[in-house]
């Protein structure tokens, strides 16, 4: 009897513990959303080709590209903040593909053709940090301004919870342990010329100028929200 009871809480332990693995390998859903408005809906800043070639060909080639240089590994478990933030641990595939990936995601979400305006909460920290919204627009804009070559400019939340405008690099965002600037992005702007040179050419300023015009800040307020609640 006691040989029979002990065989049954061995293969109930063993029964448990399988599922405890199974669980903890589940494999995370990386998935590519659609775009949330028609290719034409941000005309007024950006031109319908720009953004069917931007979405279509270029955010579409960061996914397909990431989902291969992960497959396999143990990043296919990971979410993209965990990945991020152990970036420096894994392959300039993952950086580049990865980023771009989610670097694009944030991007459609925090462009719409009726946007809203900042909550009071997001103002009070802009006015209070940059002394202005109109500074706050003339530093961000500098950033994407002096950003040679290819990158982003962003908006960020830090872990004291305080808002920060940096820039950075190719296809990194300020999730990755390998910026200098960490922090929560809530707005991010695409300064590729890929992202804007079919309208404005090499005139990157006037790009920039115009991307307010189509600012999501209901999203951008949301993921203030967000990221103050996690402090
Ligand atoms: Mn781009």
């Amino acid at each position: 009897m006691k040989k029979i009871i002990t065989l049954i809480v061995t293969a109930a332990f063993v029964a448990v513990n399988h599922l405890a693995v199974a669980q903890e390998k589940t494999k995370t859903v990386f998935s590519f959303e659609p775009l949330p408005y028609a290719y034409d809906a941000l005309e007024k800043a950006i031109d319908a080709q720009t953004m069917e070639i931007h979405y279509s060909r270029h955010h579409k080639a960061y996914f397909d590209n990431f989902i291969k240089a992960i497959a396999g590994t143990d990043m296919e478990y990971m979410t993209l903040e965990e990945i991020f933030g152990s970036m420096s641990k894994f392959p300039a595939s993952v950086r580049n593909n990865g980023g771009g990936f989610y670097n694009h995601s944030l991007f459609w979400a925090v462009m719409s053709p009726d946007g809203g305006q900042p909550s009071a909460a997001l103002e009070k920290a802009i006015v209070s940090t940059f002394g202005s919204m109109e500074e706050f627009r003339k530093q961000f804009e500098k950033a994407g301004a002096t950003r040679f070559g290819s990158g982003w400019a962003w908006l960020s939340v830090d872990a004291q919870g305080k808002l920060f405008i940096s820039s950075t690099a190719n296809q990194d965002n300020p999730l990755m342990d390998v910026v200098a600037e960490r922090g929560t992005p809530v707005l991010g702007l695409d300064v590729w010329e890929h992202a804007y040179y079919l309208r404005y050419q090499n005139k990157r300023a006037s790009y920039m100028e115009a991307f307010w015009q189509v600012v999501n800040w209901n999203e951008v307020n949301r993921r203030y929200q967000e990221a103050m609640g996690a402090k």
